[in-house]
């Protein structure tokens, strides 16, 4: 039988199978259905979202270059539109390319096997076929999941299990598709099959598609209405109600500070709410304080296993705090301040009796974030901490709950977050970015940023108008002692500089100027605490943080 049909079918299928086009429609149509199940399975029964899985791994193994260039391409997109804060249309657009890169992945895995299967001698197997195209994706999907999801509460067993499975129902709706399609061509031939036509049966799919698409993302919203966590406070059970409430603007130590920031200043403050944040993970580890415990040990004659409580027992320490991140350009907004409550390192490293041949901290992190610490910079400096609260609350989910460290000077790519474990070694080791290029010692550059040129605060004095201009100035722990402003192509004058939160935090600076009319522009320069002038020097923030004078335009 297969004799006489083989060199007709393969002469039919040239002509009439479905092509690559096709495949890719095909696969569209099928993958974001599964893509919609995949969230409402997540919802339902804390299997994995794939498409975020798929994203860390392409995050954590491809060339940095590669997907960096797809998220800062999106973030300036978000951004330049003014659709948001950089950090949020970070993740927002991490979301969109796992998203589009599960779906492209399948619509080419379709497209192959319609080639291959237009190409094969034998059509008369095509469900198996679909099975193998099921577990050509779903076994290396699964893996990939495994290898990076720390968000799925299901056993890495079952999750594997429900991957593959769930990409058996996409192979074999592939194939279904397939022979729908092929079947359509043959009609060509053979006239007497059901007139359904290709154009027909895509449509007829593309509704049940979306059908499913909107029924398992509704549901799955519904049940889930948060892509992402806001708080580890419900878990935590540790803090007492009536601390659970932010510093008042008028209890911050520089309340009677002189020196008002000029309208549209940034606020000195940041809301924790509005705290920028950047990791590495589609979505950030919950961990639960409740049961936490941080084992720290190696070189040490007490290794200690500390839960939340016991590091809460320790004397505490309040540190009002600016973070940057070095991927901050001049001028961006990858940078904010609060209040940091938490223990000094150097209290802990006096109980674990740290061995003559120690050197370092491994700190590693819930998202397989890690980084290294030197033992001799925790001795120089007591402000080293693990850190609890920020604003006086627990620290929420995406900032590091329950426990991150705070090193003073360096950028955020030092300083792990969501803190499962430290180990005091000997041998130095790279952490995680470093590994990827970026600066080994990450040390804060000084920057200073004009935020505001107040044209509709202008006031008027000694019979001229003056308006203000203001901004921030920061060098990491080194403090700020003089910024300067330039405009036009006038003379560096100094401005007045706002008594900061502390001396690790960015500093407020005011600058009154009487005006003349017409477009002008606004330079600011600052030295840090031992009068070293910033770099003018334009670098870009890779790889050890961006440099280069701020300026802004305004018409008087
Ligand atoms: N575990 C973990 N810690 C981390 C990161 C991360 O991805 N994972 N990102 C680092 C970087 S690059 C920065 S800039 C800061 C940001 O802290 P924030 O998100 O609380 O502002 O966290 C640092 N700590
Ligand atoms: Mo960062």
């Amino acid at each position: 039988m297969a004799t006489t049909n083989t060199p007709s079918l393969a002469h039919t299928e040239r002509q009439g199978g479905p092509g690559l086009l096709i495949g890719g429609l095909v696969g569209l149509m099928i993958t974001i259905p599964l893509a919609a199940i995949f969230y409402l399975a997540e919802a339902m029964f804390g299997l994995p979202f794939v498409p975020f899985d798929m994203l860390d791994w392409m995050a954590r193994n491809l060339p940095g270059g590669l997907l960096t260039f797809g998220i800062d391409s999106m973030v300036r997109i978000i951004t330049g539109f003014n659709l948001g804060e950089t950090s949020s249309a970070a993740k927002t657009a991490e979301h969109i390319l796992g998203i589009s890169g599960m779906i492209i992945t399948g619509m080419v895995a379709v497209a192959i096997y319609f080639w291959v299967m237009n190409r094969s001698e034998r059509q008369d197997n095509i469900p198996a076929s679909g099975l193998v195209l099921g577990l050509a994706v779903g076994v290396p999907v699964a893996i990939i999941s495994n290898s990076v999801n720390f968000t799925a509460a299901a056993s890495p067993l079952v999750s594997a299990i429900w991957i593959v499975v769930a990409y058996l129902g996409w192979g074999a709706a592939a194939a279904w598709a397939y022979e729908m399609l092929y079947v359509t061509s043959e009609t060509v031939i053979e006239a007497s099959t059901e007139g359904v036509d290709r154009r027909s049966f895509l449509i007829r799919m593309g509704g049940a598609t979306a059908t499913i698409t909107l029924v398992g993302a509704g549901l799955g919203a519904f049940l889930h209405p948060n892509l992402e966590p806001e708080s580890g406070e419900p878990l935590a059970a540790t803090i007492p109600d009536e601390q659970a409430q932010g510093m008042q603007l008028g209890e911050l130590p520089n309340a009677d500070a002189e020196v008002e920031p000029a309208p549209g200043t940034r606020p000195e403050y940041t809301p924790v709410a509005d705290h920028y944040r950047i990791d590495i993970s589609a979505r950030p580890p919950e961990i639960n304080g409740a049961n936490y415990v941080l084992p720290i040990t190696g070189l040490v004659d007490h290794p200690l296993e500390l839960t939340l409580d016991d590091i809460r027992a320790y004397e505490s320490m309040d540190q009002y705090v600016t973070l940057a991140c070095i991927s901050n350009y001049v001028g961006g907004d990858l940078t904010s301040t609060t209040k940091w409550t938490g223990v000094s390192l150097q209290q802990i490293l006096a109980e674990l009796g740290v061995q003559e041949n120690a050197q370092y901290l491994r700190i590693f992190s819930a998202d397989g974030f890690d980084e290294t610490l030197s033992l001799a910079l925790i001795h120089d400096d007591e402000r080293i901490m693990l850190a609890y609260d920020w604003d006086n609350n627990p620290l929420p989910i995406r900032n590091g709950y329950p426990l991150r460290v705070y090193i003073p000077d360096l950028y955020g790519m030092k300083q792990p977050k969501w803190i499962t474990e430290i180990q005091v070694v000997e041998d130095y080791a790279e952490g995680y970015w470093v590994r990827r290029g970026w600066d080994e010692i990450a040390q804060m550059k000084a920057t200073s940023v004009v935020d505001t040129v107040a044209t509709d605060a202008i006031v008027r004095r000694d019979g001229q108008f003056s308006v203000p201009v203001g901004g921030i100035a920061h060098a990491g722990a080194r403090g700020i002692s003089k910024v300067e402003v330039q405009v036009d192509d006038g003379e560096w004058e100094e401005a007045a500089l706002r008594t900061p939160l502390s001396e690790t935090t960015w500093v407020i600076w005011r600058f009154d100027w009487l005006f003349t009319e017409g477009n002008h522009t606004f330079r600011v320069r600052t030295y840090d605490g031992n009068s070293t002038l910033q770099t003018a020097q334009s670098n870009p923030p890779h790889p050890s943080g961006a440099t280069g004078i701020h300026s802004r335009t305004a018409r008087l």
